[in-house]
């Protein structure tokens, strides 16, 4: 591991402590760091950037930069060729850390906006091609308005002040200018063209949202992005300016109601909602803040476990409480509880039961409340204006705050009459003006007055200008009577106590049926004479006169690929062939058991030691810790991080199922993507472990070859976190492999999204005869550190179908690990304890399922595996195995060539592993089976391996013959 990540090898960034921070010194693991970032922004490795950017930041600001500055820009600049534009990056870093850990100078305040100014203009009128996370972009936006806020805040409290200071503000008078930072932030909207791009991606113009901002063709998300979240941060701004309906109005063109853009990065989600709720609240839009409120609190709820190792983690939990406290003062305003969730409602009970039932009295102490919640969760308000130097100072950073809250508990005051008529309104349905006023010890005149404001107060105005109603019950009035009118139908408990009295009684009666049944049945063995009038003693279904209880049940159709073989079985003619099934044949057409597999049954034969006990449930495990390295390689980190669990399995279906099984029950998203076409038992076997499968675009039929760009999208369509199958090679049944870049940009892509990849790798060794080619795709995402699950096969690669061997391999994520530990004996502890306890819950997969796998295949695997020289004989008849294939193809190919049949049949050579994809439609395979006695799967899929060159000018005469025939 220590060789893994370069720029972790330090120990102290400036030796001794004692003697002060010099700006100038870079250690090791900054230049490392630089170097590596610089690099990976070049070769626009997204994903990369975003692990080095929230992990290695963090823990080398946490391990030498605690309460020291990084070094400067200057110093480091000569190790990424003084590039301006990653030098305006790193300083925009460089004062977001000072920010958050020290506290900033007036000068460093001054010098950050500049920073700002130069990092926007170099986006809104240089160019720049680079790819960035959309975690920094908003951090950038977010770090932006923060500052500035911060700078007012500072500017406002004058008492204590320098002279310097003083002159320095006034020479400076531009920096954090109000203005300079709306006209930033509304230059990225404009020059983005952000606006139109989310209008025209309604009509199916543009993809933004779909693909995550990202650019996947090459070009660069930076303004695009920038320029979204920078309507947030117009939103931000207005609501710190009291100016809640332009905020609002900011954010128009983001539908909050769908997840979007500005929910994939968890801070920028949080600080929406937030200020969107909370210019609704000051709007008098309760319904509205209410809703978001709930739904994003809820999502809080549900997700905040994922995010307990983020920098941002903290701040999540702060607003979490600021809304529960903001829901809490919205629903004492608007009692909409059924807007609210359970689990949402019952923490805000906890929260705040007892002091929302209190702010309901609208007395002072009510007032109070009402004072303390919103002073806890307003936003930090801020006077943008400088003040005169000249006056006497004084500090006014507090009088914007004031002022909201004044604004606010004049409304809440204007609530008080009112809330006494909501409880009248909820008990009456009609009731005389008279009445009611003598009940609110009011006149009548005053009462009408006071409904009338009810009413105007239980209204707002949304942004398309429409008035919309609060309100949870309507009234009006009709000759002097009230008449109210719900605006919602109360629940009718009525009829459900109703409904459960039936369902009781039914119960009942069948109780008493069961008792009766059971005595008449006592009664006849214990031998008392048979009541034959007793309608309990029919005979019961089970018993043997009758029709099977299973009558009901009907055929199944035989398995798509496993039926072909039971269809060829049946079949009497000499000449059939079976090119269904995915087993390898010989030249003769027999099934092969390979030499070395033969030596190896020999010597378990022979070895007098051996038993049949039972495995351990997790199965063999030399041959588990074997399987793990030949797939992922013998020198892979993950191994040697013990970040690895890999557990026997039933060949490799089996181990798909004990895969899927653990990510049902342990993992937050169920959704799983699966390529289209794929291997047909997939289907079954994802969605009977219980998760949503869905497809993802794969093969292209006009190309006979690879769908990249429907891949990409669809991936970059499919909800964060989703489970995605990918076939490590030999992709069956199209045999279309994505290429090593292919591969990369698709490994970016799904790291980036926190896709979770699941390999099934059925062939290895198969496509290309070389067990580690054939590994590469697996490897490649194993060695980016991420999280991993890779379902192995022996049937194919040593020609174990029926022993039932294979294994599944959990690689789990090292990132954390690699980058902040560095003490040598702690090393990893944390990844290599959850290994070890998501093996203890595999183990309860298994157990109930099959309760530990079978001895025999895996005994012949492990011993091939530990014996060099065993291992090298497998290498070659492996390699015979795929050649052979490959031989096929070339033969088919080239006897179609000749019989001049017609179409391009060149995709039989280029396509990989053991099955051709053929083009050929299920009434041309009907065919060839009914005229030629060639066995194919519907789909048109020939198994290359049952294939021999006696067979290839029989196969190649039926598909002329069903190509220029059959329709
Ligand atoms: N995954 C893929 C992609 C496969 O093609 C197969 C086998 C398996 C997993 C499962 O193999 P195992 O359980 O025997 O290890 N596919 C075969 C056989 C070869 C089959 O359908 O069962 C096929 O003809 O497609």
């Amino acid at each position: 591991m220590a060789g893994a990540v370069p720029y972790d090898s330090e120990q102290s960034a400036h030796g001794d402590s004692a003697s002060g921070y010099d700006p100038n010194y870079v250690p090791d693991s900054v230049k490392s760091f630089v170097v590596h970032m610089y690099r990976q922004i070049r070769e626009k490795n997204v994903y990369e950037i975003h692990q080095m950017y929230e992990t290695s930041f963090q823990s080398i600001s946490d391990r030498f930069f605690k309460d020291v500055p990084w070094p400067s820009v200057d110093a480091v600049a000569t190790y990424v060729d003084n590039d301006h534009v990653f030098c305006l990056l790193y300083r925009e870093m460089w004062f977001r850390h000072l920010y958050a850990r020290l506290s900033p100078t007036l000068k460093q305040r001054i010098d950050s906006w500049d920073n700002y100014c130069n990092l926007f203009q170099v986006v809104l009128h240089g160019v720049v091609n680079m790819q960035l996370p959309n975690q920094w972009l908003w951090d950038m936006v977010d770090e932006f308005v923060y500052q500035f806020q911060s700078f007012c805040q500072y500017r406002a409290k004058m008492k204590n002040k320098t002279e310097q200071e003083i002159a320095l503000l006034r020479q400076y008078d531009q920096a954090w200018n109000v203005y300079g930072v709306l006209n930033y932030l509304q230059a990225l909207v404009e020059k983005s063209s952000i606006i139109q791009i989310l209008e025209q991606e309604k009509e199916g113009l543009e993809q933004f949202t779909a693909t995550d901002g990202y650019d996947y063709s090459g070009g660069s998300n930076v303004l695009k992005v920038l320029g979204y979240f920078s309507m947030i941060g117009l939103l931000r701004v207005h609501c710190l300016l009291g100016d809640y309906h332009t905020g609002l109005k900011c954010i128009l063109p983001i539908d909050i109601t769908q997840q979007g853009v500005y929910t994939s990065v968890i801070g920028s989600h949080i600080t929406t909602i937030y200020h969107y709720g909370f210019a609704n609240l000051m709007l008098r839009k309760y319904t509205e803040a209410i809703r978001e409120f709930n739904k994003i609190l809820l999502y809080i709820f549900k997700t905040k476990q994922y995010h307990q190792k983020s920098p941002q983690y903290e701040q999540i939990l702060k607003k979490n409480e600021q809304m529960y406290a903001l829901l809490a003062v919205t629903l004492s305003l608007c009692p909409q509880l059924k807007l609210v969730e359970e689990t949402v409602n019952s923490q805000l009970r906890e929260k705040y039961g007892e002091k929302m039932l209190r702010m309901q009295r609208f007395d002072d102490e009510a007032f109070a409340l009402y004072d303390e919640l919103f002073s806890y969760a307003c936003p930090k308000f801020i006077t943008p204006s400088a003040p005169s130097y000249d006056e006497p100072l004084v500090n006014y950073n507090q009088d914007a705050y004031r002022l909201q809250l004044k604004l606010f508990l004049y409304e809440v005051k204007q609530q008080q009459l009112l809330s006494g008529i909501r409880t009248f309104l909820n008990v009456y349905s009609t009731i005389s003006l008279a009445k009611l006023a003598s009940y609110m010890e009011v006149d009548e005149h005053t009462l009408r007055t006071v409904l009338m404001t009810y009413k105007h107060k239980m209204h707002s105005v949304n942004s398309d200008g429409k008035i919309v109603s609060n309100m949870d019950t309507n009234f009006y009035i009709d000759d002097d009577m009230v008449h109210v009118v719900e605006s919602k139908a109360p629940k009718k408990y009525g009829d459900y106590f109703m409904r459960q009295i039936v369902k009781l009684e039914g119960i009942m009666t069948d109780i008493d049926r069961i008792k009766l049944e059971i005595n008449a049945l006592v009664r006849h063995l214990q031998g008392s004479p048979l009541d034959a009038a007793d309608p309990c003693l029919a005979a019961a279904p089970t018993s043997a006169a009758q029709i099977s209880v299973f009558d009901h049940v009907v055929r199944a159709p035989e398995d798509p690929i496993l039926g072909v073989t039971v269809a060829y079985n049946k079949d009497p003619s000499p000449v059939k062939l079976n090119l269904g099934v995915g087993a390898y044949r010989t030249e003769e057409g027999k099934p092969l058991v390979l030499n070395v597999v033969r030596k190896a049954e020999q010597m378990l034969v022979n070895d007098r030691s051996r038993v049949k006990e039972y495995l351990p449930i997790v199965g063999l495990a030399d041959f588990n810790k074997l399987s793990a390295k030949l797939i992922l390689g013998a020198d892979s980190p993950a191994i040697q991080d013990n970040r690895v669990t890999t557990v026997q399995c039933l060949s490799g279906t089996g181990s798909l199922r004990v895969g899927a099984e653990f990510l049902a029950r342990h993992y937050h998203q169920h959704t799983i993507y699966i390529p289209q076409p794929t291997w047909g038992n997939h289907v079954k076997i994802f969605g009977l472990a219980g998760l949503a499968v869905k497809t993802y675009r794969y093969y292209d039929p006009a190309t006979r070859g690879l769908n990249f760009r429907g891949l990409l999208e669809d991936l970059g369509s499919a909800p964060s976190g989703a489970i995605v199958l990918l076939h490590a090679c030999a992709h069956n049944p199209t045999g279309v492999d994505p290429t090593a870049q292919e591969w990369e940009q698709i490994r970016q892509l799904m790291r980036l999204k926190a896709l979770l990849p699941f390999f099934d790798s059925a062939y290895q060794g198969f496509a290309s005869g070389n067990l580690d080619a054939d590994a590469q795709s697996i490897r490649m995402f194993v060695r980016d550190g991420g999280e991993c699950l890779v379902a192995q096969s022996y049937a194919k690669n040593m020609g174990l179908y029926g022993e039932r061997v294979g294994a599944l391999s959990m690689s789990i994520s090292g990132f954390s690990e690699r980058l902040t530990v560095s003490v040598k004996d702690e090393q990893s502890t944390g990844s290599a304890d959850v290994a070890s306890r998501v093996e203890s819950q595999l183990k309860l997969v298994i157990r109930p399922m099959y309760s530990n796998p079978p001895i025999h295949g895996a005994s012949i695997v492990a011993t091939i595996l530990k014996d060099r020289a065993m291992f090298q004989e497998w290498e070659v008849e492996l390699k015979a195995m795929a050649d052979r294939i490959i031989s096929m193809r070339k033969q088919l190919f080239d006897a179609l060539r000749s019989r001049g049949t017609p179409g391009d049949w060149s995709h039989i050579i280029k396509q990989i592993g053991m099955f051709t994809f053929t083009g050929l439609n299920s009434t041309q395979v009907a065919f060839m089976t009914k005229e030629y006695h060639i066995y194919l799967t519907s789909d048109g899929r020939i198994s290359m391996a049952g294939l021999s060159s006696r067979t290839v000018p029989h196969l190649a005469d039926a598909i002329h013959a069903a190509v220029t025939k059959a329709a």
